[in-house]
């Protein structure tokens, strides 16, 4: 047998004795292991004084621990090369490798990746969410880095300037277009303390509104107030357009509610980027809420990230207009720029949805001096005004592929509403110049008014609907209750032959629509009301029966306050503010209700935008001087935006080329 050690055979008496009887060792072997013992001990306090690992921790477990935690860091560097040189063109070279840091352009990890971000984004949005403390804003950080405002489009509304709310310089107009903003005149000059309160409580129910958006559902469309999540499913699609923060800007800029203001205008510079969005949008409401609510943003505050976005929403629009006659398709998906139908409207556009772009697109063409939008508007305009209408009326569907009119449905409500509303109001905000629209408007409400107005037993008036020129429904939507405020302005702004009967019939059509409110347990409206043998101003189906949060009715109230300076209007409207506290407001908002016959309504669990942009809005205005927002300066968008009446109003902010600027 071999080994390290020698090894020495002991024999007494000639016979080998086992060696494991032996007690002690030989001087030569405990020479030998006393040098092993002590080169050992050399190591292990080497080791001890001068490796790192070992100099700051006692333990070996705690060693081990932070080895491991070191490897784990390393972990790319360790299996993967360095990130590779970018060549002169800024490039990465192609090799058979996977970056670091990147997925490379390997589908498979692209679509892993986004398979896994699909459904993170999925469950975020489907989460209730905890409520977190009250004060904990959003993040809005963003990497691309936000445009910043002028310095002066957001500051603070101040009290003392001249009354009709403007920041005027004695430079003149000129001088205003380019850096004034609209600034909240002092309010309540004749007024007592009860209307502060008033328009306290609904400035309170904004914020209401607005806070808990922003917990939780910021940057999405709308909020679910009961379920306290984003509410996905809309006429927005499916992409987060932020359509509450755009639709809610200024009447937080109107209530002088600056801070939140300055937050959404800041998520809009950093998040807003339509043609990204890869869903259908409704070209209609796409262009009433977000081109609108720019607009008017860039109106009051003169900060053109605003102009700039409107334009944005609008381009992504455009190719919805390449149709035969240049009536719109309803939807379009920004991203491939598809564009159909409503299925249940088979090959036709809605009058109320290619009639409700003009004063968008026009005001548009005016601030950007580019002339395409106000060019797609008025081709949409000589359509209709051209066509032959059927006893002097505009039937609700309209073929963009043949210009021929589908059913002979006719309304005031749904489906044709703002359509009349944008005649009337493109000729008030073009400061009466377009005179084509005032004479249409004036022809179809003498055809409307000989045709569906009607007047109950009891002697309530209403406006039916029609089909082939009959009376096809003795009911009335709830949208058609701001036709009250419509016939009142129509009736104010200019001295013709039906000037009176307007009047009459804006007192008559704002007190129907308030005893549909009146009647109702909530006293709060239903979606539609009828007036069928004893039934007056009622819903009768159960999808009647809702109320979504609605403005027109309160928009009416507004304007006949302004006009006429009825006191019941205001107390309508206070009436109004007491049965949304009571029945809609939740712990997360405004709900609105399912059935406005129920002492204890269920809620929908929808705060729709429009509520920010309008119900509040025209509530709050009720309760404000006329001096805020002047009916002779500003014409609201069909969305409650405010927009200024042209070569009237200074905020106009038409385009001007600048003179220095020598094109070849
Ligand atoms: C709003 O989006 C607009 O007022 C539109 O014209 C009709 N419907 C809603 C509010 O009810």
């Amino acid at each position: 047998m071999t080994g390290i050690l020698p090894t020495y055979q002991r024999f007494i008496n000639g016979v080998p004795v086992p060696s494991i009887s032996r007690r002690s060792f030989r001087l030569r072997e405990k020479y030998l292991i006393i040098s092993v013992l002590l080169t050992f001990g050399i190591v292990w306090l080497g080791a001890l004084f001068y490796l790192p690992e070992f100099k700051s921790t006692t333990s070996v477990n705690d060693s081990v621990y932070n080895v491991y935690k070191r490897i784990q860091k390393a972990g790319p560097e360790l299996l993967m090369p360095p990130p590779l040189a970018q060549n002169d063109v800024g490039e990465f070279p192609v090799v058979g490798i996977v970056r670091h840091g990147e997925e490379g352009d390997d589908p498979h990890v692209i679509e892993d990746r986004n398979r896994l971000r699909a459904k993170i984004d999925e469950d975020m949005g489907m989460k209730v969410l905890e409520r977190p403390q009250f004060d904990v804003a959003p993040s809005v950080s963003s990497s691309k880095g936000p445009s910043k405002p002028p310095v002066d489009a957001i500051e603070e509304p101040a009290a003392g300037n001249n009354a009709a709310g403007r920041d005027v310089s004695p430079s003149g107009l000129k001088s205003m277009n380019a850096v004034s903003k609209y600034v909240i005149p002092p309010l309540d000059a004749n007024a007592d303390g009860s209307i502060r309160n008033k328009r306290d409580t609904v400035k309170q129910m904004m914020r209401h509104a607005w806070n808990n958006y922003k917990l939780y559902a910021w940057g999405k469309n709308e909020l679910k107030p009961i379920s306290k999540r984003a509410h996905l499913t809309s006429v927005f699609g499916a992409g987060d357009l932020g359509a509450t923060v755009v639709d809610g800007l200024d009447t937080l800029y109107l209530m002088g509610l600056m801070d939140e203001f300055r937050e959404g205008r800041d998520w809009v510079a950093e998040h807003f980027h339509i043609s990204e969005i890869d869903s259908d949008l409704s070209v209609f409401e796409t262009t009433i809420r977000f081109v609108g609510g720019f607009l008017s943003c860039y109106a009051l505050t003169g900060d053109t990230m605003f102009r700039d976005k409107a334009a944005e929403v609008a381009d992504a629009l455009l190719p919805a207009f390449d149709t035969p006659t240049g009536l719109p398709y309803a939807l379009i998906n920004p991203s491939n720029k598809a564009s159909h139908q409503y299925h249940w409207a088979g090959a036709n556009s809605i009058l109320s949805e290619v009639g409700t772009l003009h004063m968008e697109l026009t005001y548009l063409s005016d601030v950007t001096g580019n002339d395409v939008y106000r060019q797609k508007a008025q081709r949409i305009r000589d359509v209709l005004h051209n066509i032959q209408k059927p006893d002097g009326l505009y039937p609700n569907y309209i073929n963009p592929r043949t210009g021929q009119w589908g059913q002979r449905h006719m309304s005031l409500g749904a489906l044709g509403d703002s359509f009349y509303e944008y005649l009337l109001k493109a000729w008030l905000v073009s400061n009466t110049e377009d005179a084509q629209a005032r004479v249409m408007f004036d022809e179809a409400m003498q055809a409307a008014l000989d045709k569906m107005l009607r007047v109950s037993p009891s002697g309530l008036s209403y406006l039916a609907e029609l089909k082939y020129g009959r009376i096809f429904e003795e009911k009335m939507d709830h949208l058609s209750c701001f036709a009250g405020g419509m016939f009142a302005l129509a009736s104010t702004t200019l001295e013709n032959s039906q000037s009176e009967r307007y009047m009459d019939v804006a007192r008559k059509l704002t007190h129907t629509c308030h005893e549909s409110y009146d009647r109702a347990d909530t006293k709060l409206g239903p979606e539609a009301f009828r007036f069928t043998g004893a039934v007056e101003a009622r819903a009768m189906k159960s999808n009647e029966k809702m109320y979504l949060l609605r403005p027109e009715t309160f928009e009416s109230y507004f304007i006949m306050w302004r006009l006429t300076k009825e006191q019941k209007y205001r107390d309508w409207g206070w009436d109004a503010v007491e049965a949304l506290e009571k029945h809609c407001r939740v712990d997360g908002g405004y709900t609105g209700l399912t059935n406005v016959y129920h002492t204890s309504p269920q809620g929908d669990d929808v705060q729709q935008s429009y509520f920010l942009a309008e119900t509040l809005k025209y509530l709050y205005l009720l309760f404000s001087d006329d001096s805020l927002i002047p009916l002779d300066e500003w014409v609201f968008n069909t969305e409650g935006h405010p927009f200024p009446v042209r070569s009237k109003n200074p905020l106009y902010r038409a385009y001007e080329p600048d003179p220095n600027d020598n094109q070849l």
